[in-house]
This record gives C-alpha cells, sequence and structure tokens, in this order.
C-alpha cells in the first residue's frame, strides 16, 4: 500500500495518521457495540418486581428442555388421562415410584371424565399412599386432579373401545380431553411434557431418561403387549405410531373432509410404516426412526411443542384426529418427531368379547372333564403338573421381556392384606402385579 501522498508538490508520509485513524475506527466500533451491548441487556434484565404483590416473572429461555434434564433441574409434567381406571391405577402407581427421574421434578396431572368405577376416590388413595404414606422412593412434586365429563358413552370395555365405528368419535373426544388437560396443566416451568396412558404393564423404569437423551420434540417407544398361551405369545399393541405412505396420502385424498383414518383395521388400507412392526427384538434400543403419526400410550415431547400450538385435534386434521394428528401437525410445525422401535413398553392385555368367549368355554370344558368320574381322576392327577407347568412358562417368558425391557426382575414380594391397601372390592384386576401371580390365574379373573 502506498504510505506517502502528494500535496502541493511535497511527500507527506500518511502511515502515521493512518494507523491513528484504524484506532480511531476501532475504538469508535467498540464502544458502538458497547452501548447496543448495554442497551439490549438492559432490556432482558430480569425486572424486579419484588415490591410488587403476585407478580411472577419467567424468562422463557430457560425452560427449552436438555436432553440430560434431570441434572439441569428440567421440570416434566407427566399429564394422565382417566375413565373408568380404577383397575389400572395400582400398576401406574407401582411404575410411577419406580421411575428413576428425580420426583421432586416430576409434575402430575390428571384428569378424571365420564367414570363410574371410582375412578376418583382410588386415585386419592393411590396418591395419599405415594406422598404421605409411602416413602422410599421421593415425594413427586405438584399434583394437580381435573375433573370434566366430555359424555364419552362408549364403554370401556376392549371391544367396545375397538370396533371400528367408535374409532373417529372416540378419537375426536379423546383430543379434546387431552387438549383440556394439556392447556391447564403445562406451566411455564415445565421443560417436557409426558403423557402416559394408565394402562402400562411393564416400562422401562428409565424411561424419561431413555427418551429425553435423544433431544427430540416429540418422541415415542414402540408399544406391544402380552398374549395368553392360546393367543401365542406377545403381540404388537399400538399401531398409531406410523410413518406415512403414497397409499395413506392417496386415501387421505379420496376421503370427506371430516373423515379419521384409523390404523389397524381392513375398512383402511394405507400400507404404512408401522413403528410397531419395525421391531427386531436384538436390535438397537437406540435405532430411531421418523413418523408421522404417533400414539399416545407414552409420548415424550418438549413443552415448547405445545406452547407454540401444536395439539392434539379434536377435528380431522389431514384425516387423523388425537394423537395420530398431534404427530402430523407436529411435523408440520417442523417438530422432530421420532419413534425407538427397538424400545418397547408393554400394554397391559385385555381380553376382547371373543376371548372371553373363548376363555368361558375353556372354562367350561374343564369343568365337564371335571365331573365327569373318568376323566376326574386323571384330571385330578395332572391338574398340579398343568398348572404348574403354565406358570413356569409364563415365569420364564416375562423374566424373557423383562430382561429385554431392562428391568431388573423383580423378587417375590408378600401381598399387602391390611385394611390399608387399596380398595380390593373396586379393584378385581390389582392382580396384575405379575411380579408374583402367574398371567394365567390373572386372566381367569377377567
Ligand atoms: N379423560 C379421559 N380419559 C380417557 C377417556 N377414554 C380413555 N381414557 C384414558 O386414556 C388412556 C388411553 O385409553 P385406552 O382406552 O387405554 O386407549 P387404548 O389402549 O388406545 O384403547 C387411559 O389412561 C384411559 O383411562 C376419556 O374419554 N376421557
Ligand atoms: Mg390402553
Amino acid at each position: 500500500m502506498k504510505a506517502s501522498i502528494s500535496i502541493n508538490g511535497y511527500e507527506v508520509d500518511t502511515r502515521i495518521p493512518l494507523s491513528i485513524c484504524a484506532i480511531f475506527l476501532f475504538l469508535n466500533k467498540l464502544l458502538h457495540s458497547w452501548i447496543i451491548d448495554e442497551f439490549t441487556r438492559n432490556e432482558h434484565r430480569i425486572p424486579d418486581f419484588q415490591d410488587i404483590p403476585s407478580v411472577e416473572f419467567y424468562d422463557m429461555s430457560n425452560y427449552q428442555g436438555h436432553k440430560d434434564g434431570w441434572n439441569q433441574n428440567n421440570r416434566i409434567l407427566i399429564c394422565v388421562p382417566l375413565k373408568d381406571a380404577s383397575n389400572a391405577l395400582p400398576l401406574f402407581f407401582k411404575t410411577l415410584e419406580k421411575m428413576t427421574y428425580p420426583h421432586e421434578l416430576i409434575d402430575l396431572s390428571f384428569l378424571v371424565s365420564d367414570s363410574s368405577d371410582n375412578t376418583m376416590y382410588n386415585l386419592l388413595n393411590m396418591l395419599k399412599r405415594l406422598q404421605i404414606d409411602g416413602g422410599t422412593s421421593g415425594k413427586f412434586g405438584n399434583i394437580e386432579i381435573y375433573e370434566k365429563d366430555f359424555g364419552q358413552v362408549i364403554g370401556q370395555g376392549f371391544s367396545d373401545r375397538h370396533g371400528f365405528a367408535a374409532q373417529g368419535p372416540r378419537r375426536k373426544l379423546m383430543g379434546k380431553a387431552r387438549n383440556w388437560l394439556n392447556t391447564v396443566a403445562i406451566k411455564p416451568y415445565h421443560s417436557w411434557v409426558y403423557w402416559r396412558d394408565v394402562d402400562v404393564e411393564i416400562i422401562p423404569e428409565t424411561i424419561l431418561e431413555d427418551l429425553m437423551h435423544h433431544d427430540k420434540d416429540v418422541i415415542v417407544p414402540n408399544v406391544w403387549r402380552p398374549l395368553p398361551d392360546w393367543l401365542g405369545n406377545i403381540q404388537p399393541y399400538d399401531l398409531n405410531s406410523w410413518k406415512e405412505s403414497e397409499a395413506g396420502l392417496a386415501l387421505s385424498n379420496s376421503l370427506g373432509e371430516d373423515a379419521v383414518i384409523v390404523e389397524g383395521y381392513p375398512e383402511y388400507a394405507t400400507w404404512r410404516s408401522h413403528l410397531a412392526y419395525m421391531r427386531d427384538p436384538n436390535g438397537d434400543p437406540e435405532r430411531e426412526m421418523e413418523l408421522d403419526g404417533v400414539g399416545g400410550v407414552s409420548i415424550l415431547s418438549k413443552a415448547n411443542v405445545f406452547r407454540s400450538g401444536s395439539h392434539f385435534p379434536a377435528f380431522s386434521f389431514k384425516k387423523h384426529a388425537e394423537t395420530e394428528a398431534f404427530g402430523k401437525l407436529s411435523k408440520h410445525m417442523n417438530f422432530t418427531v421420532i419413534g425407538l422401535p427397538n424400545y418397547v413398553v408393554w400394554h397391559i392385555y385385555e381380553p376382547s368379547k371373543e376371548d372371553l368367549q373363548y376363555m368361558a368355554k375353556l372354562e367350561e370344558k374343564e369343568r365337564l372333564k371335571r365331573n365327569d368320574p373318568d376323566e376326574r381322576e386323571i384330571y385330578e392327577e395332572k391338574w398340579d403338573d398343568k398348572f404348574k407347568y403354565e406358570v413356569t412358562d409364563w415365569q420364564t417368558e416375562k423374566r424373557s421381556i423383562l430382561l429385554e425391557s431392562k428391568i431388573k426382575p423383580e423378587t417375590e414380594k408378600p401381598i399387602d392384606w391390611s385394611d390399608n391397601s387399596v380398595d380390593d372390592d373396586n379393584v378385581p384386576f390389582l392382580d396384575l402385579d405379575l411380579g408374583s401371580e402367574p398371567f394365567r390365574a390373572d386372566i381367569m379373573h377377567l
């Protein structure tokens, strides 16, 4: 660079003025950015409202949700919708107590609707045991219970709920119920929201951490269910988690605007890739699969997803409603929606009408056999052995399922028959505590 200029024939050296200029410019810039910084910092400074009663301030950048939320004091809200859920509550609370996520960082919100089986009474009993009488596992944070009926007339029997005609209205109504719950329950200080159905039988104790560390906006595990011997062993349960297909889109386009597609019914052939069928029992539990629709049994979501306006459409959104539409809507809003094909939680087995009829037939056959004098002798001789065999069989199966789900198989626990135990009369399958009871015996109870 030329270091001098000629003025009136004199050569003037510009090196010094130029460097002074540079220093001046630099200082000017520094000052400028300091002023801007100071200005904007003032805007974000935490206001001091201490003198004004009842004012709360939240800097929402503090509640984004970390992938190791348990180390970062991330509060998580567990939302649980309940309808005629007395039977399943003991099971739910058992899995809740065992969660390894710091209990003091977990808030609980329940919505009880349209129930006629003392769900509220049993819920209160379980909560009392959890927060007052119980002790070792650590107290949970805030607990809220909401009660609101939505006029759900479809029964909670397996066949009532799963009939094709019931699906559209049921999903829309459930969507409404979930929205009521999420809009009243999520507080500004929640970083994560975990939606859990009450009727889950086996679930890893580390479920929250296991889902959270993937750092996705919406994430679900695979959901299967155990089956009694005569039906086969285990079966995919939740078909609502899937990736969209060409056939699915074509079907959507062919339906009226209020239609709701539901998976698993011959009326709607979508040929979608279902998370449930992607399971490899020996596969990597960390494996991820992009999804469009999600099932509601166990959804972990960043609270920001709901704060940004995603929800459970109680109307047809892209020909879906409730949780499947929540997946589609969240994806539409550019949130990440992920499923884990090889990470499984186990829904309870509930017999359908046909199963119950078949079981009744089996029982009748057994009864006739017992009454036949010739058969009786053989029967009595064989009974103990046969029963032992069934029990051992289930114990072995259950052990392998538990091992696969990384839950430690339990040692036998004595049953609490005291008056303080849960209202046994109202809880016909309290014995779903499969840690100590043979599965087959439980099915016979139903
Ligand atoms: N608040 C509310 N909860 C419901 C209603 N129907 C079902 N539930 C609850 O929602 C969860 C999922 O319901 P469930 O019948 O098990 O669904 P499925 O397993 O997909 O057939 C469970 O915790 C039920 O107790 C309803 O109408 N209102
Ligand atoms: Mg269920």
